[in-house]
């Protein structure tokens, strides 16, 4: 049973333990109708599963910014569930619906003058989320068709494989140093493990947001493409990864993410526990606070 607070989610064995799954069903044969796309939406996520090519399309609705809420992080979770669980879905390219941002991060309103319990359920929820799409063994590639900061860059960081939009004014990056706070240690080792030490250490000490461009120099981002190419770029490298037998390459996976996993895993308490300690201090609320203030008054 899961304790109060937890989402059902996490009583499930984690993808990164479950065995491959079997190779893909056979090519229809030439005269029949191709096999159905099938959709699901809910209220901050789109998702369509081409059951003919085994890839699902995920796209991020969740308007003015796709920010984290508990809401949208538990619809991901479920939603990364649903596909995970359905054997006919090989792999997810992860976009956005709202034009010019991909995710603006989580929910600073949900880390704001919020009670302990609160803060309990939010960060289970985070951590839920990056378990799930880290320790997915679909293949997973991010078209990142806006700007994408903090838990945003996250969860590009967490896919297979980024596509980014040329666009030099989208930036990316994990700018939580530049809000007064300190990414978790599973962002770090999620970063350290694309772009390498050295790149991730000065980027976080600095809280920087990288435009495309230089996003791409760092390997923070695998491609650029021009905006309107982004889509079918994503499907070409897609097809590319699931040419391979599911077995080797989700073994191969696994191999590589393992211990990051197993490490948050084995400190999630702690970890909840050091988040809710940090976040509610007087000078981290007074920080988060002026953030948010700073936000609105760039507006006007
Ligand atoms: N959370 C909540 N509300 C947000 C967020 C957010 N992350 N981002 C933007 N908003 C709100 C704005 O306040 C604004 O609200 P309102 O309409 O009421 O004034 C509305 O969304 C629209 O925002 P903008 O006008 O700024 O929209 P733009 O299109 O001009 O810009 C950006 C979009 C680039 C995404 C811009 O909004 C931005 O830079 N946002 C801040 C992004 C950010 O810094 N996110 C970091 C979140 S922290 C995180 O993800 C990891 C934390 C790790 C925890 C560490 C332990 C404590």
């Amino acid at each position: 049973l899961c304790p109060p607070g937890v989402l059902p989610l996490c009583c499930r064995p984690p993808a990164w333990d479950r065995a491959a799954r079997p190779p893909p069903s056979p090519l229809q044969p030439p005269g029949l109708p191709l096999a159905p796309c099938r959709s699901f939406s809910n209220n901050k996520i789109q998702v369509e599963l081409d059951e003919s090519s085994g890839v699902a399309m995920m796209k991020f609705k969740s308007p003015p910014v796709n920010s984290l809420s508990l809401e949208f992080l538990t619809e991901f979770s479920i939603s990364l569930e649903k596909l995970e669980n359905n054997r006919a879905c090989r792999g997810v390219i992860i976009t956005s619906a709202i034009p010019k941002i991909f995710s603006s991060g989580l929910d600073i309103t949900e880390m704001y003058g919020k009670s302990m319990e609160h803060y309990t359920e939010f960060w289970r929820a985070v951590q839920e989320m990056w378990l799930r799409l880290y320790g997915s063994s679909m293949v997973t590639v991010a078209a990142v068709n806006g700007s994408s900061p903090a838990g945003g860059c996250l969860i590009a960081l967490s896919c297979d494989y980024r596509i980014m939009a040329e666009n030099p004014k989208f930036s990316i990056g994990l700018n939580e140093a530049q809000l007064g706070i300190v990414a978790p240690f599973w962002f770090k080792d999620t970063f350290v493990n694309v772009v390498g030490h050295r790149i991730a250490e000065r980027s976080l000490q600095l809280g920087s947001l990288h435009p495309a461009p230089e996003a791409h120099k760092l390997g923070l981002v695998d491609e650029l493409v021009p905006e309107e190419k982004l889509m079918e770029k994503a499907a070409a490298v897609m097809a590319q990864w699931l040419a391979l037998p599911d077995h080797a390459r989700q073994l191969t996976k696994t191999m590589m993410r393992k211990a990051v996993l197993d490490r948050l895993v084995a400190h999630r308490e702690d970890d909840i526990k050091n988040f809710i300690t940090f976040v509610s201090k007087e000078s981290i609320q007074k920080s988060l606070g002026k953030y948010m203030e700073m936000l609105k008054k760039r507006k006007s």
